[in-house]
């Protein structure tokens, strides 16, 4: 599909670069004005990499800010609190309880839940986008240890049967917070006997009530922090307790990229880097064996608690590409489905690439979060994914896709797919001005 819309990439640029300057609170810089007062972890990766195209020395802070939360057993926090901001974000500090963990830093607040292991890739990004290279060589080698400290968590503490893939046990430690994916596992929780301490939202005291996530899911959130809490942070007890535990094909991704990144950075810097290599090929077959589904073309994800598969129809299951996890005849299948109606809609009616869930299902909401809208971030991975297997003008298509959404509605945090007659409708949704947005705009730019 030809842009309808002309994009004026300076005029991008400077509002990328406004963006992630009007969000930035000394030495981190939030994901967007009002809903997100903290910093959160897998933006934190993202914003990092936009800034290392124009102010390195705020890259590098925002990584070192966010690993000041690392808890001594590895985990990197999904959020590092702002407690002057505390009031203003539900689930704040307080609400975690994470002083029952030895593990926790007793001077930093944080939550008690990881993100996807972004930093890996951004490290790697960050040293090949540098002008300075002795620092930025510097720099790899002080997050070095760190990451792989949080790799070495996840391994040793997310893989109960020593599979190789990891599991999540909060849907926001996905990043795809309430994915229809969840959906399943959450409704199989039994609530008539369960009592969710009392609680109050603040995300709908900025965020559009038909955006966000339901009180229902919200219940389902809460009741698991609680959970966590029970089990005083202890994964073993964690896993015991818990009625989600699931392998996400997109966390699983992530992390082998990542893994991926370091024995490269690792062979730079003279770095041992067996363990990576370990870690990846275990994951990758796993992967495959696993969750790749020949009769959908996608990977699946796995719920570990009641043993069952779980069909996947989100785009999280062709971010495998991004690992180069697939064979080459697999990537085929996977772009199918991607150029399919079910992520690309009708020559009638083309969607912007690409919807977060698939368009044909009942559950495909194109304006609620990541239950269909398109995330920059998400589209970000897919083009360098689609790149790795030779898929160029697919991977240009969501390049020039995203930057028109950016371009014409401006950086919000996620845009309507079903494209509808231009200046009639507000395609973005949540908050405007969001970070990561602006920040992986100006990767695509530079
Ligand atoms: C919960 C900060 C985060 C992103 C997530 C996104 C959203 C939080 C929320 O915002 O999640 O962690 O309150 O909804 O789903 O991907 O990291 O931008």
């Amino acid at each position: 599909m030809n842009p309808i819309i002309e994009v004026d990439a300076k005029a991008l640029v400077e509002g990328a670069k406004n963006v992630l300057l009007k969000n930035r609170i000394g030495e981190f810089t939030k994901p967007a004005p009002d809903l997100y007062p903290h910093q959160w972890n897998w933006d934190a990766g993202f914003i990092a990499l936009g800034y290392a195209h124009f102010d390195m020395d705020q890259a590098e802070s925002e990584l070192r800010h966010l690993f000041s939360g690392q808890w001594r057993n590895g985990l990197l926090p999904h959020i590092v609190f702002n407690t002057s901001a505390d009031d203003h974000y539900f689930p704040g500090s307080p609400f975690w309880e994470t002083w029952r963990s030895f593990d926790a830093p007793s001077d930093v607040k944080t939550s008690g839940i990881s993100n996807p292991p972004v930093h890996g890739f951004v490290l790697q990004r960050m040293y090949q986008v540098a002008s300075d290279k002795g620092r930025a060589l510097n720099f790899v080698k002080e997050m070095f240890p760190r990451i792989k400290d949080m790799h070495a968590y996840f391994y040793n503490e997310r893989d109960p049967y020593d599979e190789g893939l990891v599991y999540i046990r909060h849907p926001w430690e996905s990043g795809n917070d309430n994915s229809p994916t969840w959906d399943t596992p959450l409704e199989k929780i039994d609530f008539s006997k369960i009592k969710i301490p009392p609680y109050t939202r603040k995300d709908l005291d900025t965020g559009h009530v038909d955006h966000r996530p339901t009180h229902h899911d919200y219940d389902r959130y809460i009741y698991l922090i609680d959970i966590f809490r029970k089990g005083d942070y202890r994964e073993d007890s964690i896993f015991k307790l818990t009625p989600f535990a699931i392998q996400d094909p997109l966390f699983n991704t992530i992390l082998i990229r990542s893994n991926q990144a370091m024995i490269a950075l690792g062979g730079i810097i003279g770095e041992d880097v067996k363990q990576f290599k370990e870690w990846n090929v275990k994951a990758i077959a796993a992967m495959n064996q696993k969750l790749w589904n020949p009769g959908t073309g996608m990977y699946d994800a796995y719920d570990m608690i009641n043993n069952q598969r779980i069909l996947m129809e989100a785009s999280s299951g062709l971010m495998p590409l991004f690992g180069g996890i697939p064979d080459s005849e697999q990537a085929e299948r996977m772009v199918e489905v991607l150029t399919s109606s079910a992520f690309s809609g009708n020559p009638e009616q083309p969607n912007y690439l690409c919807p977060s869930f698939t368009t044909l299902s009942p559950k495909f909401d194109p304006k609620k979060y990541w239950r269909g809208p398109v995330w920059i971030n998400m589209n970000w991975m897919l083009y360098h994914g689609l790149r790795q297997y030779g898929y160029h003008e697919l991977a240009e298509q969501i390049k020039s896709e995203s930057l028109e959404l950016l371009s014409h509605y401006g950086f919000y945090e996620y845009f309507d797919p079903e494209r509808y007659i231009v200046n009639e409708h507000n395609q973005g949704y949540g908050s405007r001005q969001f970070s990561w947005s602006a920040s992986l705009c100006l990767d695509w730019l530079s």
